[in-house]
């Protein structure tokens, strides 16, 4: 292919090397303040609309947080008391056209295609985080893999995509990685009697001498192992710290709460 964007995606051996070693990557500033300005206002759409949503959903409350689900969806609350607050939408990419094309960016989809060996890829399932100023809670250290395991034989190639819809720094509660945490596949959760506890990486497990803190502009992407131990701190600032979360697999694979085939369009592929 000879499309210079397309090329510019392509992996270098250097974020070859650092997925295999660190089991992240990143890429600043991939999308244009334009386009970052565009998916901010579909966050926002996304967000009116799951909270409309949540009205008609199943309420349930897990080690005292509210989470609704709607039909294939569970919208997560704000951990405050009564908050009204929407916190995450999962899946997302159903509630807004923006979600859509951005899952076929190239500028996305060509580095993940590299990191499955150059195949045909689909979506396995996608995030909406809104971190809201002063009110977004904080995320522990886990692995995306063990939430995965059992719904999915190919665990292992599922990478993430995080999308930066803000600056992202310390104060708002930027998304931190534990560097070669993925090495040894799913890790032991905590055994701390609390309800999602076996989700959240035992402290035994976790080196903190190698969290890196990843404080990067909005419009940047990291790209992270579904083994890299990650989370973040609650947002402090009064400034918002919005993420989507996209995650893709082989080709041919129904998403995780949807159960349909999402595939990235063959002409994107290379
Ligand atoms: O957005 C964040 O800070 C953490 C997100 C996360 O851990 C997740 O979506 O699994």
């Amino acid at each position: 292919m000879t499309d210079s964007r397309v090329d510019g995606s392509r992996l270098t051996p250097d974020e070859r090397r650092r997925y295999a070693d660190d089991g992240y990557f990143v890429r600043e500033r991939v999308f244009s303040a334009t386009e970052v300005d565009n998916l901010c206002a579909a966050a926002e759409r996304s967000a009116a609309c799951a909270k409309q949503l949540s009205r008609a959903g199943t309420t349930y409350y897990l080690d005292g947080h509210r989470f609704v689900d709607v039909g294939h969806r569970t919208i997560q609350f704000e951990h405050a008391y009564g908050s009204e607050t929407v916190r995450v939408i999962e899946p997302v990419h159903d509630l807004d056209a923006e979600w859509e094309h951005l899952i076929d960016d190239p500028r996305i989809t060509v580095p993940v295609q590299g990191l499955l060996g150059h195949a045909p890829i689909a979506l396995w399932t996608d995030k909406l985080n809104l971190k809201r100023p002063r009110e977004g809670s904080g995320f522990r250290w886990h692995q995306d893999s063990p939430y995965w395991v059992h719904d999915c034989v190919h665990v292992d190639a599922l990478p993430n995509v995080y999308v930066a819809l803000d600056d992202a720094t310390e104060a708002n509660g930027c998304l931190c990685v534990i560097a070669g945490s993925h090495v040894e596949g799913c890790l032991p959760g905590t055994a701390d009697g609390s309800q999602l506890g076996g989700f959240f990486t035992h402290p035994g497990s976790i080196d903190e001498s190698r969290q890196v803190p990843l404080v990067v502009p909005a419009g940047s992407l990291a790209f992270f192992d579904p083994h890299t131990i990650h989370g973040s701190a609650p947002n402090a600032s009064d400034r918002p710290r919005r993420a989507v979360v996209l995650t893709y697999q082989p080709a041919g694979h129904p998403m995780l709460k949807l159960k349909q085939v999402r595939n990235v369009p063959r002409g994107d592929h290379v």
